[in-house]
């Protein structure tokens, strides 16, 4: 079997700098010669996932396409799409890598958290792949694979993590009902649960340093997971390598979560 990319298009969302874990998933596809479909909110992040992506070497018909899409608003996502399928036909593959709480719902205690602040969570962080799921069926028609980002505060507590625990929680049932519906399309839905990497959405929520030590006292691996390395599993779920997984929570973590 060739599990190469080339002539593959996928679709990576949540790439907002150098350090995003979006960006280390779209690296790996790159370089298994996927062509990508970039979607970002805003011009600054517009911006700098356009100068990320051209100092990928790109080979003909790796041409990068560039789309804004902001997940609150359904209409944002269905243009998205249509234009994408417009553009490119069929995709193969999206990976789902947003997430958002407000900053100071992320610390204290979880009583406190307030409804807007709830909603806008499950909102950003776990309605939006349902939404994006939908809109990307109709470009599937090959079958497909999409994949998500979960972290282990939606399974066990993690100080601070609060109101983002829940809605990962609600993430992962929502990637596993989805998985039960697109099956018979031959979509598969999966998630990979990182371990702390430091980004831009890990600025300045809780003490990150002694998140980190934590994990190199810790975990089975002494040390804190890359991009890249999410990158890797990303790679094994976004290509025919996993083609009989689907449903399933990989933790790219160093072991942490079997420790107790
Ligand atoms: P980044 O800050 O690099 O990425 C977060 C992304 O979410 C940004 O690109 C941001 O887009 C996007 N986003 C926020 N709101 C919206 C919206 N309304 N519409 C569209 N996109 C939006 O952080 P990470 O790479 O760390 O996060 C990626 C995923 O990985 C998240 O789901 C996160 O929970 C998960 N994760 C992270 C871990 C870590 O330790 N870093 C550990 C486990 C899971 P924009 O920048 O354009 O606003
Ligand atoms: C236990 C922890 C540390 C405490 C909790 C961190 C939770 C982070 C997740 C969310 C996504 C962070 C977030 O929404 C930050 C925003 O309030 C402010 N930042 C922004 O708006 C920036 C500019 C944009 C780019 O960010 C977003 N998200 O749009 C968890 C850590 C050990 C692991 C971790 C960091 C997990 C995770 O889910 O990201």
């Amino acid at each position: 079997m060739n599990f190469s990319l080339e002539g593959r298009t996928y679709v990576v969302m949540g790439v907002a700098n150098k350090r995003s874990i979006a960006w280390g998933i779209a690296r790996s596809l790159h370089e298994a010669g996927a062509r990508l479909v970039f979607t970002y909110v805003g011009e600054r992040f517009g911006k700098s996932v356009r100068e990320l992506a051209e100092s990928l070497d790109t080979s003909e018909g790796q041409e990068p396409l560039f789309y804004e899409c902001d997940v609150t608003d359904d209409e944002s996502i269905i243009q998205t799409f249509e234009a994408i399928g417009k553009d490119v036909g069929t995709i193969h593959g999206l990976a789902h890598c947003i997430a958002f709480a407000n900053r100071d719902e992320l610390k204290g205690e979880f009583l406190n958290t307030s409804r807007d602040g709830f909603l806008t969570a499950q909102n950003i962080s776990s309605y939006s792949l349902t939404a994006v799921s939908r809109a990307a069926k109709p470009l599937m028609t090959e079958g497909g694979s999409i994949l998500t980002m979960t972290y282990l505060g939606g399974e066990k507590v993690v100080q601070n993590y609060n109101v983002m625990g829940v809605a990962k929680a609600s993430l992962d049932a929502n990637m596993r009902y989805l998985a039960s519906d697109l099956g018979k399309d031959s979509i598969r839905v999966n998630a990979i649960s990182a371990g702390p990497i430091r980004t831009l959405s890990a600025k300045g929520v809780g003490d990150f340093n002694s998140i980190l030590s934590e994990i190199e006292e810790r975990a089975p691996l002494r040390r804190p997971v890359t991009q890249e390395e999410v990158g890797s599993t990303a790679y094994y779920l976004l290509s025919d390598l996993s083609r009989g997984v689907t449903g399933e929570i990989i933790h790219v973590d160093s072991g942490f979560n079997i420790i107790g």
